[in-house]
This record gives C-alpha cells, sequence and structure tokens, in this order.
C-alpha cells in the first residue's frame, strides 16, 4: 500500500470539496442523459427485463432504485454498523475502540483493510495487478483525525447475518443470471466504507486482470459487481464511471490521465448517485474510481460480484487470490455453495419471499440447508475460494 499522508502542497478538504464543485454538477447532468436507472424490472417469465440487459451492455452500469426494502436495510445497517464498531481501533490492533477483542481474529484472514484518512492506497502501486496505474489527489487530514481509518470489510457472509441473506437475495440473483448466465459463480465481497471527512479514494482502474488479451475476449468476460448503498450516495462520495468503457478493452489510464492535464477529474466520468437501498451494477471492465470523501456524507456500499462460469474456471488465481490457486470445478463448485447456503438462510427468514432457483445446485438444495455443519464447511472461512479474473 502507498497510503502516505499528503503533503504540503495537498488541498484542505474544504479545497478539495469546492475544486470539484463543477464537475460534479457536470457528472450529475451528463448522468440523467444516460437512461440507465429505474426499478428492477422482469419479463413475463420472471427474467430480468431486456430493456434494462441493453441499457447495461450499453453504458456498462445500471442503477436498480429502491430494491432492498426499509426492514432489510435497517438489519444491513445494524450488522454493518456492529462490524465498524468491532473493528480493531487500528491496524495492528488486536481489540475494537471499546476494548473487547476485534470481530474476525479467528477468520483465517482478518476481514478489515485500514488506509491514512483521505489517501489512496492502491494508486501508482503495484497492488492487485497493479490496475490503477495513477494516484488520486490526497487532501489533507483535519489535526485531529486518526491516524488510520477503516477503507474495506471483507467476508460479509461470515461476519453479517443480513449480509448472507442479501447473497441469496432473489432479485439480484435474476439480475446476475441476466447478466452472467443461469449457470453464473461468485467473484469476491468486499464492503467499501467511506467515512465523512476521512475515506479514502480508489484510483481510476478497470476491475479485470485475466482476460485482456484472450482471443474470446468480450465486454462481459470479466464479469460485474453490485453495490448495495445502505445510505444515500452522492457526488462527494459515490463511485464514478466512465459509460461505455467496458468495450473498448484495456484503457492505457497513465495517458488519459496525462491528456486531462494530470487531473483526476476524467471527462466524460459520471457519478452513481443512490438512495440508501438502491443497487447498482457496474461492469468489471468499464474505468471506475472514486475520490476521497471530503463531503460531509458516510457512503458504505455492499459490494459483490458475479462472473460467467466459463470465464473462471481453468482459470489461475489473481488479484488478492493466490497465484497458485486453480479454479477447478471443485473450487468453484465450494465457493459456489455460499450462493445456494445463502438462498437457504434467506428462505428461513423471508418466509413469504419466493427462493431464487440457483441452477448449478438444483437436487443439491438439501445438502445445503443452513445448519451448524453447512456453516462449518461452506461459509466458515469462505473468502479463501473467492474466484477473482
Ligand atoms: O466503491 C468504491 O469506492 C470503489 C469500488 C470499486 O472500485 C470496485 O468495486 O472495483
Amino acid at each position: 500500500m502507498n497510503d502516505q499522508p499528503a503533503t504540503s502542497a495537498s488541498p484542505t478538504r474544504a479545497e478539495h470539496a469546492a475544486g470539484m464543485a463543477e464537475y460534479r454538477a457536470e457528472g450529475a447532468r451528463l448522468a440523467k442523459q444516460l437512461g440507465n436507472r429505474g426499478p428492477v424490472r422482469f419479463d413475463e417469465n420472471g427474467k430480468l427485463h431486456p430493456d434494462i440487459l441493453a441499457a447495461y451492455w450499453e453504458k456498462g452500469f445500471y442503477v436498480f432504485e429502491g430494491v432492498i426494502d426499509a426492514a432489510e436495510l435497517e438489519e444491513l445497517r445494524a450488522d454493518a454498523n456492529n462490524m465498524i464498531e468491532r473493528a480493531p481501533v487500528n491496524r495492528d490492533a488486536k481489540v475494537d475502540a471499546q476494548g473487547r477483542p476485534a470481530l474476525g481474529l479467528d477468520f483465517a484472514t482478518l476481514p478489515y483493510t485500514f488506509i491514512k484518512p483521505l489517501s489512496d492506497p492502491w494508486g501508482g502501486t503495484d497492488v492487485l495487478g497493479g490496475r490503477h496505474p495513477t494516484q488520486m489527489t490526497q487532501p489533507k487530514a483535519a489535526e485531529d483525525a486518526p491516524e488510520d481509518v477503516l477503507y474495506l470489510m471483507r467476508s460479509m457472509c461470515q461476519s453479517m447475518d443480513s449480509g448472507l441473506r442479501l447473497y441469496g437475495h432473489p432479485q439480484l440473483l435474476t439480475i446476475a443470471e441476466g447478466i452472467n448466465g443461469a449457470d453464473f459463480v461468485p467473484f469476491n465481497d468486499a464492503i467499501f466504507v467511506k467515512q465523512p471527512g476521512l475515506g479514502g479514494s480508489v484510483s481510476w482502474h478497470q476491475d479485470g486482470v485475466t482476460h485482456w488479451d484472450s482471443p474470446d475476449w468480450n465486454e462481459g468476460i470479466h464479469g460485474f459487481n453490485f453495490q448495495v448503498q445502505l445510505y444515500p450516495s452522492t457526488t462527494g462520495n459515490c463511485l464514478w464511471v466512465v459509460p461505455g468503457t467496458h468495450k473498448d478493452g484495456r484503457a492505457d489510464i497513465k495517458q488519459i490521465v496525462a491528456d486531462n492535464g494530470g487531473s483526476d477529474m476524467l471527462p466524460g466520468a459520471v457519478p452513481l448517485t443512490c438512495q440508501g437501498g438502491d443497487v447498482t451494477i457496474v461492469n468489471r471492465q468499464a474505468l471506475h474510481g472514486s475520490f476521497a470523501n471530503t463531503s460531509p456524507d458516510l457512503r458504505v456500499s455492499l459490494t459483490f460480484g458475479f462472473h460467467r462460469r466459463a470465464s473462471v474456471l481453468g482459470q489461475s488465481g489473481a488479484l488478492s487470490v493466490r497465484a497458485e490457486d486453480v479454479y477447478s470445478e471443485q473450487r468453484v463448485f465450494e465457493r459456489s455453495a455460499v450462493i445456494a447456503v445463502a438462498i437457504n438462510a434467506r428462505k428461513n427468514y423471508h418466509t413469504g419471499e419466493a427462493p431464487y432457483h440457483y441452477q448449478p445446485f438444483a437436487g443439491l438444495e438439501d445438502d445445503h440447508r443452513l445448519t451448524d455443519e453447512t456453516y462449518d464447511r461452506v461459509i466458515r472461512d469462505y473468502s479463501l475460494k473467492d474466484l477473482a479474473i
């Protein structure tokens, strides 16, 4: 990581926010013209509506309004807040702010990542396959800002009961099926926490790293990510996307930033503003990023992705997965089992809702009920089996 404190040349929080005001307004104006937001709609067969699919494939992202109802949103907020409160007090600590053992000390990998306030930890580094080649503006934090702030929280299906149930949400899984086919498989999950005046940036990047030079390359080959927004996400704290870039192959980000006079305010980018309970999908090949949160608003985004099975099978570990891992049939089955257990966890809780039928586990539902045994076998440390490409 490269989360060094800002220098004396860095803007203050107020200067950063003011310097972006015009860009934000222009982005919001462009976003309104795109026609890729609204409630989720399905066709007469219960499949994702073709008009939504067409808009997604054209723009590379879609904003679904009001997918998560108020009761579920409250549960997700409560569980995410619990996870935040139970984080270690800093990156080296073992206890939370109240002196309790931090959550996740017994996980194979600690589920928290910390950074310096308002920093860009990945920009201009080799981490995550070097996919963030330029660094964002890192404004100066306030004098009284903490040393370390939370950036990412992982393993939501293990850390949050409501997170496991969300992973089995029938509408979200129907969207995943519409994009990646009925035999779709999981990627990973991470919760981005952008605290007001403290949250760091995520430098401009494209997510995928495996298939850029593949003879079968196409606009859907690296899958997509959901983001479930727990709070309103604004032009001051949200994710930004350059529409249509998922179709163009690997972007020369260094050149794009250089052509923009070195500024990280890339032309044509649009903000994915949302209300709490809205859900976005972003193609993992789209050029996207987010700025340091110099706004007064918190953003918490539950982020989890899905792939086409064919994109993953036989590939090797990438991004935060060990390069020596191979995505065999067995590995794909074991990671996909999290979906099957999540569907059952949701069915037990939301008894009036029709559960999603996950084709790869047809006939195997009884082996994937949520029990102590399946928890240990499937959910515990499931992120070690992530399928990153
Ligand atoms: O939500 C953010 O700020 C960044 C998300 C992102 O870059 C990603 O999911 O790849």
